[in-house]
């Protein structure tokens, strides 16, 4: 995968793209990640890139020539997607990031300000998306987020013990809770199931602690499950008794 990513603030990127899973794929070469700095295209002497927004109201709006230059200064595959975050967006989802995959190349447009030009939405044929109902002060952290998204869903980034683990998430259900060593930490065991080493037991408990664990806490996830029998009944035996 190929991602572009149109910024003016390139070094927001730098620790990111070097630690941890997204890292390695870099450095596998599963992922390619290619800045931009939309400042090279800016207007004039002092290389602007905003303007006061027609019709008023507060901040500054992103121009669109400058933004143009950067999109069309991109080299596209022939399966390139083009997004701009946007808290205006379509919201971004596990099953977006899996929709992601069959492109080649991202081109991801980062704002700040109050937003860019309208039409450089328009004209480009761009997919406006965001990550969420909260308000941040830039479209890269989005970025960011949409990236490591669908990098760990590149064939070869993971091993397949998460691939499993990110199937419960496809079925719409949180994950049971985890405990490592030690026993116990300040007064607290580990749920006697887990030590047991009953794999059929201990199967049926992380079941029931994900299905209660969403419908206490995701009720909008939870009525959309298709439950089973052995599904009720589990809730029903771990809902009394904690194991
Ligand atoms: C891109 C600029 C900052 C702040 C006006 C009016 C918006 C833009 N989930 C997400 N939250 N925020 C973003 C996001 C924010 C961005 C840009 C993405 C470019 N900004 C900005 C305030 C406003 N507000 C009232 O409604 C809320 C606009 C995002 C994503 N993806």
């Amino acid at each position: 995968m190929r991602c572009d990513v149109i910024t003016l603030f390139p070094e927001l990127f730098s620790p990111f793209l070097d630690v941890g899973m997204v890292g390695r794929a870099v450095k596998a070469g599963l992922l390619v990640v290619n800045l931009i700095w939309l400042r090279e295209f800016g207007e004039g002497v002092h290389r602007s890139v905003d303007d006061r927004p027609y019709g008023g109201g507060p901040g500054m709006v992103m121009m669109a020539p400058p933004l143009m230059r950067a999109i069309e200064s991109i080299e596209r595959e022939k399966r390139s997607l083009l997004l701009i975050m946007s808290p205006a967006g379509e919201i971004f989802s596990q099953n977006m990031a899996s929709s992601f995959l069959k492109f080649d190349q991202l081109v991801i447009v980062c704002g700040r300000y109050e937003g860019i030009d309208q039409r450089i939405v328009e004209l480009s044929g761009a997919r406006e998306v965001s990550i969420g109902d909260y308000v941040l002060s830039g479209g890269e952290i989005p970025a960011m987020v949409i990236i490591d998204a669908v990098t760990r869903l590149l064939p070869g980034v993971l091993g397949d013990e998460a691939s499993s683990a990110e199937e419960s998430f496809k079925e719409g259900l949180l994950e049971y809770p985890q405990y490592t060593r030690p026993r116990t930490f300040m007064g607290l065991g580990v749920p006697e199931v887990l030590l047991r080493g009953n794999h059929k037991e201990i199967e049926e408990w992380r079941r029931a602690q994900a299905l209660l664990r969403t419908k206490a806490r995701r009720p909008d996830l939870f009525e959309r499950l298709l439950l089973t029998k052995r599904d009720m009944e589990l809730m029903e035996r771990y809902s009394q008794q904690g194991e």
